[in-house]
């Protein structure tokens, strides 16, 4: 009674088909690609922590006309921090998790704007002063 099935399953783990299927499709990879650079290295970078307090520091001051990047790196699992903007410089991006994301910017105006959490709830001042 027992022998037909075994020769049966045989036959399945020996065909062809059973591998690819159990291959991994080859575009998992891109999802953990480095972090890409915004700008040159030698442009200055401003490091900004995004986690369960928000923005730290929630002051930034940026000159004005110097052309900066600005480099978030969330930390919590919040939905509510999953992407940033800051509107007046009409800029949107998403931060995946613990992964440094940057955003070169080059602040025009003098005074203050606002950078917040997609839902604008969670909100930091970033400060622009003349040189
Ligand atoms: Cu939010």
């Amino acid at each position: 009674m027992g022998r037909p099935l075994l020769v049966a399953a045989l036959a399945i783990s020996l065909s062809p088909l059973a591998g690819v299927a159990c291959s991994k499709p080859a575009e998992e990879k891109k999802a953990v690609a480095a972090a890409e650079l915004a700008a040159p290295a030698d442009v200055k970078r401003v490091d900004i922590a995004v986690n369960d307090s928000g923005f730290s520091p929630s002051t930034i001051e940026l000159k004005k006309g110097e052309p900066v990047v600005l480099r978030f790196t969330r930390t919590t699992k919040s939905e509510c921090l999953k992407a940033i903007a800051i509107p007046d410089l009409k800029i949107e991006k998403d931060l995946p998790m613990d992964t440094p994301v940057e955003v070169a910017v080059t602040p025009e105006k003098e005074g203050k704007m606002v950078l917040q959490c997609w839902m604008a709830m969670v909100k930091a001042t970033i400060n622009v002063v003349g040189s």
